[in-house]
């Protein structure tokens, strides 16, 4: 899953794509790269974000999915706001990527269609709201939290008919999380992913990353090799959709990873 931020915040890449133009020479780009799906995001949900208003996230996103339907490549649209989310499926998406992990009412009550459409659900764990998330996170068992949460809601999804292999989990990596939280949640992963639903994994260029790599002050692009490190990690954990920023470099370690035998 190649990351497409139309915004001008992003922690990463915020500004990058200042027209539509740009956002779907991007997308191609990503596309040509190997990315299977272009997750396009219209709000930044990095640590301190103030949050976007619908009509804003409206006008960011929807003239690029409007361009990008066309070219038939797949769809994700990273969004936590159901009245994002409606006209975006009446332009045609493929998969709703919710950092709210469906929790919120106006979200549920659009599940009749997306399980009429069956579309893809990416459910994310998050603690708190990107404005204060990283304040204090707080687990007992995190965990038994976290992936319980994902189970939870999994299964809340499936009373509502949704498909469950229509159904992504995603621990959500530094959303509400220390970086002991992020090590243990990753670390967890390969046991996760013995459950019935797939697992997506969106760790490209975060603090986590800089942090394992001895480097807390690095530019987030230049993390994008141990970005994909991790993700070669993340897929032998059984992780099945990667969220990465360079897919080139991704697909270049996980091929590298396969050929020198270690199964991804
Ligand atoms: N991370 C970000 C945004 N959306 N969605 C899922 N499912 N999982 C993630 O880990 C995830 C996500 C944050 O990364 P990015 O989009 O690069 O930054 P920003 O939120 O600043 O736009």
């Amino acid at each position: 899953m190649g990351v497409l931020n139309v915004t001008p915040d992003s922690f990463s890449d915020g500004g990058l794509v200042a027209s539509v133009d740009v956002a779907v020479a991007r997308a191609a780009e990503l596309h040509r790269a190997g990315a299977d799906i272009i997750d396009v995001g219209g709000e930044s949900t990095r640590p301190g974000a103030a949050p976007v208003s619908p009509d804003e996230e409206r006008r960011r996103v929807l003239p690029v999915l409007r361009e990008l339907q066309p070219l038939g490549m797949v769809l994700s649209l990273d969004s936590r706001r159901a009245e994002v989310v409606e006209p975006a499926l009446d332009v045609g998406i493929d998969l709703v990527n919710d950092v709210d992990g469906f929790r919120s009412s106006a979200m549920q009550r659009l599940l009749p269609r997306l399980v009429a459409e069956g579309q893809g659900l990416c459910v994310m764990h998050m603690q708190g709201s990107p404005s204060t998330m990283q304040a204090s996170p707080h687990y007992a068992d995190v965990c038994g939290e976290v992936y319980g949460f994902l189970r939870g809601q999994a299964e809340m999804l499936e009373a509502a008919g949704v498909d469950p292999q229509s159904v992504l989990l995603d621990p959500g990596f530094g959303f509400g999380k220390t970086y002991t939280h992020n090590q243990t949640l990753f670390r967890g992963l390969s046991s996760a992913a013995q459950g019935p639903h797939a697992i997506l994994v969106g760790v490209s260029r975060k603090r986590m990353i800089a942090e394992a790599m001895g480097q807390p002050d690095s530019a987030p692009a230049q993390r994008d090799a141990a970005s994909a490190v991790a993700a070669v990690l993340a897929a032998q954990s059984g992780a099945s959709v990667l969220r990465v920023h360079d897919v080139a470099g991704t697909l270049a370690a996980l091929r590298l990873a396969a050929a020198l035998g270690a199964p991804v």
